[in-house]
């Protein structure tokens, strides 16, 4: 994208200046934060795109909070990311999916916490299909003289101030949001340089996509199975059937879904009662993007975002996209609850 006035491309660099200028009293700290994630991001980038040829790929024989193999690239990507937050001594707190605990940095005056997924889809890493990083940053709640503090860690996602991911696909793209509408910007590698392609995306208000892991069909709840039928059956006033498509990569497929329009499910199950992917570092900050370009998310009954956190890893179950689809997958989830409670 090219500047009107100037006639000429504008770097992530200095689209954050633009945008911290439009708030006379700003310090530049968050602005300072989001450049940290954007270096890390092309350190990280660079790794993922030579990974076959370094000895990165494969498996670290650890694993991580979750009871899931680590991969050497996931703790690459968590070490850059901590490390480029650690150097402006703005952030006070990471929390992240490799580390079971709250990583305190060495600025006890941070006054940013920083939640991150450092390589989201990491059974895709080996396969060169597309992965990315997320990251959800709040302000701490407690004075800086003050020790840090549960309530410092558990916000819900209204209180984020600003939540983005980095898709590492067929371009490395960054795309974040601080309230005021979502932005994207493409790395060229050329000049080493995330460059703005995309200024405030809005979503399809109905989208023709659906994309769930249909392998746990059998043990989803009926208001879901029967969504899904809704969404093969067809009827070409709605546009249906709807196509499905899943990559396994939730920022890749959340970022489809912002594109194209349509809806991204990841349930409960009877393998996962409270759904797989976690609140704080997945769910949230993807539904902070969604929401700001005019989607919906929602955990099947209320707003993901206003979800009280109870645990830093928690999970959620998430239903993520265009309003329209998530409004019907909502009459069918409550339609089905319905019955099942007058049965
Ligand atoms: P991995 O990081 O272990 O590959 O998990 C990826 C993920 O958390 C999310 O990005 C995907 O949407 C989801 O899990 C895929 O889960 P299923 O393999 O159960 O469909």
């Amino acid at each position: 994208m090219v500047d009107r006035k100037t006639n000429r491309v504008i770097t992530l660099e200095e689209y954050i200046i633009q945008g911290q200028n439009k708030f006379p009293g700003a310090t530049g700290e968050l602005s300072q934060l989001l450049r940290d994630i954007g270096l890390a991001a092309k350190i990280i980038s660079r790794e993922v795109n030579k990974a076959g040829i370094t000895n990165i790929l494969g498996e670290d024989g650890t694993t991580n909070v979750h009871g899931e193999s680590v991969k050497k690239l996931d703790l690459f990507a968590d070490k850059q990311l901590i490390s480029a937050l650690n150097r402006s001594e703005i952030t006070c707190m990471v929390i992240s999916e490799e580390n079971d605990g709250i990583v305190e940095l060495d600025n006890d005056g941070g006054k940013y916490i920083v939640y991150l997924d450092p390589l989201d889809g990491s059974s895709n890493i080996d396969l060169n299909v597309s992965i990315g990083s997320i990251f959800s940053i709040y302000m701490r709640k407690s004075s800086a003289t003050d020790k840090l503090s549960k309530k410092d860690a558990l916000q819900s996602g209204v209180e984020q101030v600003a939540a983005g991911y980095v898709l590492y696909g067929s371009s490395t793209l960054m795309t974040y949001t601080t309230g005021l509408g979502v932005s994207v910007f493409t790395l060229d590698p050329s000049i080493g340089e995330f460059i703005l392609s995309d200024d405030d995306v809005k979503i399809p208000d109905h989208g023709t996509i659906y994309s769930v892991n249909e392998g746990s069909y059998q043990s989803w709840d009926e208001g879901l199975k029967q969504y899904v039928k809704y969404c093969q059956v067809e009827d070409p006033d709605t546009s249906r059937p709807y196509k499905a498509r899943y990559i396994g990569s939730m920022v890749a497929d959340v970022h489809r879904t912002l594109i194209t329009g349509g809806i991204f499910i990841y349930p409960n199950s009877s393998q996962y009662p409270n759904g797989k992917l976690r609140l704080m570092y997945e769910c949230n900050p993807l539904s902070f993007v969604i929401e700001q370009a005019g989607g919906m998310a929602i955990d099947g009954e209320g707003r993901i975002l206003e979800i009280e956190p109870e645990s830093i890893h928690q999970r959620t179950p998430i239903f993520i996209g265009s309003k329209e689809n998530v409004m019907k997958v909502k009459e069918f989830l409550e339609e089905y609850k319905q019955e099942t409670i007058e049965a």
